[in-house]
C-alpha cells in the first residue's frame, strides 16, 4: 500500500477497508512489554530519551527515577487492561471500598515485586551505573491517611488484586497528604506536606469522569398528577469532582485493580464576567473555594474537631463514588438498578462516608425514581460497614444544623430513616430509653447526627477489627442495636499484607525463609509455617538472627545519619512506632525507661541488659498531651543519651517523621515490639503484626488483635501483661486514683518524681501527664506499672539466653500468617460481600 494510502487511512475514521486500496491493513497494536533486562534497559532509555527529554548522560537521579517509574508503569498497563476487560466479560461483582484515607507509601518497590521484575530491573539499570535501590528512596511517600485505618485500607486494596477480587477503591486526592513532622528544641513542628510537587507519574487523570456534587441550596416537592410527589434537591453551590485512576498491582500482576481518587475542581475554573469587570480577584474565588475540598487531609485520628469542610469532604467523594458506581452499574446491566446487589457491595471503612446512606436513597428515590421501600431494601444489601474506634471523642457526629445547612435533602432523608426505625424498634417492644438510644439524632448535646448509626440502620453486615474489638461493639456503642439486630455484627480480625510487610521490607529473611523452604510462601503465606520446626535448629537460628542484626545495622545507620546519634546493634532494639496517643501509652513506656535509668545507675551490680529505646509517631497537631509526650520523649533522649554512666546500656531515640517508608525500615529491625495500650481501647492494631511477622517479640496488653496473636503464636512466644479489659472498664467505674500505688512503689514513684522535677526539662513541664496519674489514673499508667516493669525485666533475663530469644523469634515469624490481609480479605468476601475470589 503506497503510503499516500495508509495515511488517508488512518485519518479516516469511517472509510471501510476496501477504500484504502487493495490490501487491508489492520489497525495497529501496542505490543506488551517483554520483562527480560535487555528490552527494560532499551525502554527506560527511551523514557528518558522521549519522555524526560533527558540524555542518560546528564540525567539527575530523579529522571532516572521517572524513567523507570514509566517502564515499569507501562507493563502494570497490560496487566490493568487485561484485568478491565476481563472484569467486562465476566461481569463478577465488584466490591467498592470507600474510605477517606489510602495510606499506600511508595509504589514502586511495591510494583517491581509483584510483577516478579526485581532481577530484570537491577541488571537493566547497572548497565547504566544505577542503583535501583537508591532511586526507589527518592519516591515520595503518598500518605493519603493517618495511621491504621489508612494503611488497613491500602493492605486490602493489594490483597483484592492479590487474591482476584474485583476491587475497586474510592477516595480523595489531597493535594498535601500527612503533614511533614520535624522536631525543634525537642517538640513536633507541623510542616506541610507537597507529595505532587513533581508529579505523579502512577495516576492517570480521567476527565471523562466527572460528577457533579452538590451543597446546600433547598428541597422542592414537585407535584404531578396521577404519581406521587417527588422532592427535587436544587443545591446552590455545585462543583465537580474528577477522577484520577492509580493502579493496584496484585501479586504476579495477574489482576491490577482501581484506586479511583476525586479531585475536587470548580465547573467553571475563572468567571470571566467577574474578570471583565475588574475583578481579578473575585473571578477566581469559586475556583478556589471549590478546590478547598480535597487541598488537605485531616492530620487527626482520635477527635472529631467537626468543622464544616470535613463533613464537605465526606460528602463529595461519598457522592462522586455512588454515581460513578451507579452510573457504572446501569451501562454494564441493562439500566436495571434492582439488580445492584447483586453486582456490588460497597464498603464503608468507618464512619467517614456513612452519608453514603442518605445519598444512595437519594440517588435511587429522587434522581433514578425507585420506591423508597425498593431503595431502602437495595441500599441495605449493597451496604456494609467497618467500625475502627470504641473511643466516644473520636465518634463521628454532625450537628443537625450544619447538616441541614449544607446538605438539606440528605438530613431530610435521614429523617425518615430515623422515623422507619423507630417505628420498627417500638413493634419489637422497645421502650423510651432504649428508643432514644438506637436514634439516629443525638438530642443530648445540641442536636447531632450519629454517623456511626446511619452506617449500621443501613447496612446487612457490620463488623469490628478483632474479636476483643467486636465482642466490645456488641456490649457498648451498638449494645441497643444488637439486640435489635442480633445477626448483623460480625468479627474480620485485620491483617497486613505480607508482600509489603516481609517479601519488599524484608529482603533478607525473605531469602533465608526461601532457601530453607522453597518459595511456595511466597503465593501461600500460610506455608510459612514450614519454618516453625527449624526454630529448633541452631544452625537456622544463626541464620535468622544474622538477618535481623544485618537489618538492626541498616537502621542504626539511619539513627545514625539522621539524629547523630550512634546505637549499638547487638543491644536489644526496643521499638514502639505508632500515631501518639494517651491510650497507646508511650508515657508508660517512657516512665519505664526513666525508672530504668535510675535503676541502672543506683544497682550497677545487676546485670542489666543493652537495650535502645526507640520511638516514632506523630500528633495531631491540637492534640495538646501527645504533643507533650513526644516533648518528653525527646527530652529523656537527650538527657540519658548524654550520661556516660548508662552509655552502652541505654540510649533513647526518637525518630521524626514516622510514615509507611519509615516502618518499613523499622519492623525488620525491632527485637522487642511494644503494643501496650490500656486494654480495651485499641481496636486491633496492624504493627503488632508486621512486627511480629518480621521475628519482633511482643510485649504487650490483652487488646485488640494481640489476644488472638496470642492465640496463634502460643503463651511461651508473646509477653502479656497487664489489666484486662473488664479489669480497666471496672476500676474506671470505681474511679480509683493511682496515688495509693504510687506511693507502694518506689521505682515508679522515683521515675515520675524525676519527671516533674525538672531532670528532664524544666520543672512543672510534665505536670499535665504525671498528674493523671496520681487522679483517676484513666489510661492506667500507675496500675499497670508493675506488671510492665516486670515483664521487661523478664525480657532481659531472656536477652542474656540468645538461643531461648531466637528460637521465638522464629516461631513468630512461622505462626503469623493467619494475619495476613489475604486472610482478612477472603473472609470479607465470603462472610459479607459474598463475591468470587480469583476472577
Ligand atoms: C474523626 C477523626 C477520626 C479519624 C480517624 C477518628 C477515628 C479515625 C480512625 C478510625 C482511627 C484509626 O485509624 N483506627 C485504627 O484502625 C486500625 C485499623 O482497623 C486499627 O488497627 C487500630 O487499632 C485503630 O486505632
Amino acid at each position: 500500500m503506497s503510503s499516500a494510502a495508509e495515511k488517508s487511512r488512518r485519518n479516516s475514521e469511517t472509510a471501510a477497508p476496501e477504500d484504502a486500496g487493495d490490501v487491508a491493513v489492520a489497525a495497529p497494536k501496542p505490543t506488551p512489554r517483554r520483562n527480560d533486562s535487555a528490552s527494560l534497559a532499551k525502554e527506560i532509555a527511551e523514557k528518558l530519551t522521549y519522555a524526560i527529554g533527558k540524555d542518560p548522560a546528564t540525567a539527575r537521579r530523579h529522571d532516572w527515577l521517572e524513567a523507570v517509574t514509566l517502564a515499569v508503569r507501562d507493563r502494570i498497563v497490560d496487566h490493568w487492561l487485561a484485568s478491565n476487560s476481563r472484569n467486562v466479560q465476566s461481569g463478577a461483582k465488584r466490591v467498592c471500598y470507600l474510605s477517606m484515607e489510602f495510606l499506600i507509601g511508595r509504589l514502586l518497590r511495591d510494583a517491581i515485586i509483584n510483577l516478579g521484575l526485581s532481577e530484570a530491573v537491577r541488571d537493566a539499570l547497572s548497565a547504566y551505573d544505577v542503583d535501583i535501590d537508591l532511586l526507589e528512596t527518592l519516591e515520595p511517600d503518598a500518605a493519603l491517611g493517618n495511621g491504621g485505618l489508612g494503611r488497613l485500607a491500602a493492605c486490602f486494596a493489594e490483597s483484592m488484586a492479590s487474591v482476584g477480587i474485583q476491587g475497586f477503591g474510592y477516595g480523595i486526592r489531597y493535594v498535601h497528604g500527612f503533614f511533614r513532622q520535624e522536631i525543634v528544641g525537642g517538640e513536633q513542628v507541623e510542616l506541610p506536606e507537597n507529595w505532587l510537587a513533581h508529579g505523579n507519574p502512577w495516576e492517570f487523570e480521567r476527565r471523562e469522569r466527572s460528577f457533579e456534587i452538590g451543597f446546600g441550596g433547598k428541597v422542592t416537592t414537585i407535584e404531578e398528577a396521577g404519581k406521587p410527589p417527588r422532592q427535587v434537591w436544587r443545591p446552590a453551590e455545585r462543583i465537580l469532582a474528577v477522577a484520577y485512576d492509580t493502579p493496584v498491582v496484585g501479586w504476579k500482576g495477574t489482576r491490577v485493580n482501581t484506586l479511583r481518587l476525586w479531585s475536587a475542581q470548580a465547573l467553571d475554573p475563572i468567571l470571566l464576567d467577574a474578570f471583565n469587570s475588574g475583578d481579578h480577584i473575585g473571578a477566581l474565588l469559586e475556583a478556589n473555594r471549590a478546590q478547598s475540598i480535597t487541598q488537605v487531609l485531616y492530620p487527626a485520628d482520635s477527635h472529631l474537631a467537626g468543622q464544616e469542610l470535613r463533613l464537605r469532604q465526606e460528602f463529595f467523594f461519598s457522592s462522586a463514588s455512588l454515581q460513578d458506581i451507579i452510573r457504572h452499574h446501569l451501562k454494564r446491566n441493562g439500566g436495571d438498578l434492582s439488580t445492584l446487589p447483586d453486582k456490588v457491595s460497597i464498603q464503608l471503612n468507618d464512619t467517614h462516608p456513612a452519608v453514603s446512606v442518605a445519598e444512595m436513597m437519594r440517588l435511587l428515590v429522587d434522581v433514578h425514581g425507585l420506591g423508597w421501600d425498593e431503595s431502602w431494601d437495595i441500599t441495605k444489601r449493597v451496604f456494609s460497614y467497618t467500625n475502627h474506634t470504641l473511643l466516644p471523642e473520636a465518634l463521628e457526629t454532625w450537628p443537625v444544623n450544619l447538616f441541614e445547612r449544607l446538605l438539606p435533602r440528605q438530613m431530610q432523608i435521614i429523617y425518615a430513616i430515623n422515623a422507619q426505625i423507630i417505628r420498627e424498634a417500638t413493634q419489637k417492644g422497645l421502650d423510651g430509653a432504649k428508643v432514644s438510644a438506637i436514634s439516629l439524632i443525638d438530642e443530648g448535646s445540641g442536636r447531632r447526627v450519629r454517623m456511626g448509626s446511619l452506617a449500621f440502620v443501613g447496612s446487612h453486615a457490620i463488623n469490628g477489627v478483632s474479636a476483643l474489638h467486636t465482642e466490645l461493639m456488641k456490649k457498648t456503642v451498638f449494645n441497643q442495636f444488637h439486640e435489635l439486630y442480633p445477626e448483623r455484627i460480625q468479627n474480620k480480625t485485620n491483617g497486613v499484607t505480607p508482600r509489603r510487610w516481609l517479601l519488599e521490607c524484608n529482603p533478607g529473611l525473605t531469602d533465608l525463609v526461601t532457601e530453607a523452604i522453597g518459595p511456595g510462601f511466597k503465593d501461600d503465606i500460610t506455608k510459612i509455617s514450614g519454618i516453625d520446626k527449624l526454630a529448633d535448629d541452631a544452625g537456622f537460628r544463626e541464620k535468622f538472627m544474622a538477618v535481623k542484626l544485618a537489618n538492626k545495622q541498616r537502621l542504626a545507620k539511619t539513627i545514625e545519619e539522621r539524629l547523630a546519634i550512634t546505637v549499638d546493634p547487638t543491644a536489644m532494639f526496643d521499638v514502639q512506632v505508632k500515631r501518639i496517643h494517651e491510650y497507646k501509652r508511650q508515657f508508660l513506656n517512657l516512665v519505664e525507661t526513666v525508672a530504668l535509668y535510675d535503676q541502672i545507675r543506683s544497682h550497677p551490680e545487676i546485670a542489666w541488659q543493652p537495650r535502645v529505646k526507640i520511638f516514632a509517631g506523630k500528633a495531631a497537631p491540637s492534640y495538646a498531651n501527645a504533643k507533650q509526650i513526644i516533648h518528653l520523649a525527646n527530652d529523656v533522649a537527650r538527657v540519658i543519651n548524654a550520661d556516660p554512666s548508662v552509655q552502652n546500656l541505654l540510649k533513647v531515640v526518637f525518630l521524626p517523621n514516622y510514615n509507611v517508608s519509615l516502618a518499613e525500615l523499622i519492623m525488620p529491625a525491632a527485637d522487642l515490639s511494644e503494643q501496650i495500650s490500656t486494654a480495651g481501647l485499641e481496636a486491633s492494631g496492624t504493627g503488632n503484626m508486621k512486627f511480629a511477622l518480621n521475628g519482633a517479640l511482643t510485649i504487650g496488653t490483652l487488646d485488640g488483635a494481640n489476644v488472638e496473636m496470642l492465640e496463634h503464636i502460643g503463651e511461651d512466644n508473646i509477653f502479656i501483661f497487664g489489666l484486662t479489659a473488664a479489669e480497666v472498664a471496672a476500676r474506671r467505674a470505681e474511679g480509683q486514683s493511682g496515688r495509693e500505688i504510687i506511693d507502694a512503689s518506689p521505682i515508679l514513684k522515683g521515675a515520675l518524681d524525676s519527671i516533674s522535677h525538672g531532670v528532664f526539662g524544666e520543672p512543672g513541664r510534665y505536670n499535665n501527664l504525671v498528674d493523671n496519674l496520681y487522679g483517676n489514673d484513666w489510661w492506667m499508667i500507675a496500675a499497670d506499672f508493675e506488671a510492665y516493669w516486670q515483664t521487661q525485666r523478664r525480657l532481659d533475663a531472656l536477652w542474656q539466653d540468645s538461643d531461648a530469644w531466637g528460637t521465638k523469634a522464629v516461631r513468630n515469624t512461622a505462626r503469623m500468617a493467619w494475619f495476613s490481609s489475604d486472610r482478612s480479605i477472603r473472609e470479607y468476601a465470603k462472610d459479607i460481600w459474598d463475591a468470587p475470589t480469583s476472577v
